[in-house]
């Protein structure tokens, strides 16, 4: 009975547990590192999504990576943070999941990512999946269990 209850959870679509794209704070590739900070201090995220003009997804942009890009041999250069891009500075080698993931699948990438990128097919950005959202099924999958023991 425990299994079939797990194996359920497992098998959930993530699709009605994403922040959708509107919701989520991002930045473009075009933008200047300087944009980047303001939208990252800002929103209180120490990392968001980089998208293109068209809204498809580009990589990942951090507050960290920002000043690291700066750091000079004896000072942090803030004079930099005007003439640089996003694009330079994003990281790009991270997984992307479709609206098609299931918890299985999520749970695992979640263990190293703090979010994950939902991305379509064709590129497009639908939205994020947080450590937090999975968190909280995971939370509320093991309290249900606790009916069957
Ligand atoms: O502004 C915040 N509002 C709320 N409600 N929670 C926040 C906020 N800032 C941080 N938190 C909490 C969340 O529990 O701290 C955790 C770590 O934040 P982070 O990583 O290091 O900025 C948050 O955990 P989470 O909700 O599981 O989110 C994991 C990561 O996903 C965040 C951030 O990098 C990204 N993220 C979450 N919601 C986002 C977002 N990025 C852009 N826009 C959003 N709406």
């Amino acid at each position: 009975m425990i299994s079939l209850h797990s194996k359920q959870f497992l098998e959930t679509n993530i699709k009605g547990f994403i922040i959708p794209s509107e919701k989520v704070a991002h930045v473009q590739i075009g933008n200047s590192l300087e944009h980047a900070l303001l939208v990252l201090t800002k929103s209180g995220y120490s990392a968001i999504p980089v998208l293109d003009t068209k809204y498809k997804f580009n990589g990942l942009i951090s507050s960290s990576m920002i000043t690291d890009s700066i750091l000079g041999l004896e000072r942090i250069e803030f004079e930099l943070l005007e003439g640089k891009k996003v694009e330079e500075v994003m990281v790009t080698n991270i997984p992307r999941i479709s609206i098609d993931a299931k918890f299985e699948e999520i749970i695992e990438l979640l263990v190293d990512y703090p979010f994950l990128c939902v991305i379509k097919e064709d590129g497009y950005f639908e939205g994020i999946m947080t450590r937090r959202i999975a968190l909280k099924q995971l939370n509320r999958h093991i309290h249900r269990l606790n009916h069957f023991l």
